[in-house]
C-alpha cells in the first residue's frame, strides 16, 4: 500500500485509512496518514460521512470478513450499491483472527475451528459475488503473496471514480495457515489460478497444457487452449455495463474451475457524492439556502386527534 500511495501525488494528510475491528482492521496503525479505526463493521459508515463532508480526501476502508460481511454485512452492501466514491480492501483469511479461531462468513462448509468444532454447516459467502450482486462499479481480487499484482490492482482502485473493491486472499499463519493454499500454492496456482487480461481469453494452466474458458449457452466449461481458434471462448470485458459478465467470474470458484485475480469489473455510473452535491445545488436554486434553526423550529407535519 505504501509503495501504491507513493506513485499519486496526493499529500499524505489528504488520505484517510477508516477500519472496523480485527487483525486487519490495525491497518490505520502501519499508515503514516490520517486513520480512523472504528467500530465493528462500521467502517464503510464512518467512511459514507467523511466521503460526504470532504471530496478532497482519498479514503480507505480496510476490514476482515468477518468485520465487513458477519457484523457489517448490511453496511458493505449499502457501500457498494450506492456507488460512493472511495476504496474498500477486504483481507479475506477465511476466520476470526483477532479472536483466536473462529469461523467466518467466508470459512469453507466443514470447516474445523474453536467454535465449529464438528465443522461448519454452513454454505461461504462469495465476497466478489456480494459486491457484483449489489453492482459495485470497480470490483477485483488479488493475493498477499503477489506483492507487485496487489500493487498493480490498488492503483487501478485509486483510478478509479466511485466504489471499489478489492479481495484480497490473505494467510492466517496462526489461525487459518494455508487455507488458500489450495488455489494460490507453488505447486498448485498455474492450474488453479487465472489472471485475467482485459480483452483476452482466460487462459491457465502449465506451458505444455494450457487450458482456457468456453461458454457454453450460459455456462463455463474448461476446454484445451488452442490459440489459433479462441471461438466460444470467453473472453474478459471488464467494462461491460452488464453486470453479468462479471458475476459469472466470481461464479469460478475451486475445485471447479480455476480463480480468477485481477480486475473483474471497471465501470462508470455517477457517484452517489457528485449526485447529492448536485441535488443539494438544485434545490438551493429553486428554495434558496435552508437554515438548521428554521428546520428544528417548523410547524407540525401531522396533526394527532384525541
Ligand atoms: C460488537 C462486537 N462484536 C464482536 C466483537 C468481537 N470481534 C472482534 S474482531 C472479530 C472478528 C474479526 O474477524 P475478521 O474481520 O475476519 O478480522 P481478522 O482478525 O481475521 O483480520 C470479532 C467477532 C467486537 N469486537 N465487537
Ligand atoms: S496471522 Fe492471523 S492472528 Fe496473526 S495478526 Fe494475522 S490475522 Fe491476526
Amino acid at each position: 500500500m505504501q509503495q501504491t500511495l507513493a506513485k499519486f501525488d496526493i499529500p499524505r494528510e489528504n488520505y484517510v485509512f477508516v477500519s472496523g475491528i480485527g487483525c486487519s482492521s490495525r491497518f490505520p496503525y502501519y499508515m503514516n496518514t490520517y486513520g480512523f479505526h472504528t467500530i465493528h463493521g462500521r467502517a464503510p459508515t464512518i467512511a459514507t460521512g467523511l466521503r460526504l463532508v470532504n471530496p478532497d480526501l482519498s479514503i480507505w476502508v480496510i476490514t476482515g470478513d468477518g468485520d465487513a460481511l458477519s457484523i457489517g454485512g448490511n453496511h458493505f452492501i449499502h457501500a457498494m450499491r450506492r456507488n460512493l466514491n472511495f476504496n474498500v480492501l477486504l483481507v479475506n483469511n477465511e476466520i476470526y483472527g483477532l479472536t483466536k479461531g473462529q469461523y467466518s462468513p467466508t470459512s469453507p462448509t466443514g470447516k474445523v475451528t474453536k467454535s465449529s468444532p464438528y465443522g461448519s454447516i454452513e454454505h461461504p459467502i462469495n465476497p466478489l459475488c456480494l459486491a457484483i450482486a449489489s453492482e459495485a462499479t470497480f470490483i477485483a481480487r488479488t493475493l498477499d503473496s503477489d506483492p507487485r499484482h496487489m500493487s498493480a490492482v490498488m492503483e487501478r482502485a485509486m483510478r478509479h471514480k466511485g466504489v471499489s473493491f478489492i479481495e484480497v486472499y490473505q494467510n492466517c499463519i496462526i489461525f487459518n495457515d494455508k487455507a488458500h493454499a489450495p488455489v494460490t500454492g507453488r505447486d498448485t496456482r498455474e492450474d488453479r489460478m487465472v489472471y485475467l487480461e482485459n480483452g483476452k481469453p482466460l487462459v491457465f494452466g502449465r506451458v505444455d497444457d494450457k487450458k482456457a474458458i468456453l461458454l457454453n449457452g450460459l455456462y463455463p466449461e474448461i476446454v484445451k487452449f488452442d490459440p489459433a481458434n479462441t471461438q466460444g471462448l470467453l473472453i474478459h470485458n471488464e467494462a461491460d455495463p452488464r453486470p453479468n459478465n462479471a458475476y459469472l467470474l466470481t461464479q469460478l470458484t475451486h475445485p471447479d474451475f480455476p480463480v480468477p485475480f485481477g480486475v473483474l469489473r471497471c465501470v462508470e455510473k455517477p457517484t452517489y457524492d457528485d449526485l447529492m452535491n448536485q441535488q443539494i445545488q438544485d434545490v438551493i436554486k429553486k428554495k434558496g439556502r435552508g437554515r438548521l434553526k428554521d428546520l428544528l423550529y417548523t410547524d407540525d407535519t401531522w396533526t394527532v386527534t384525541p
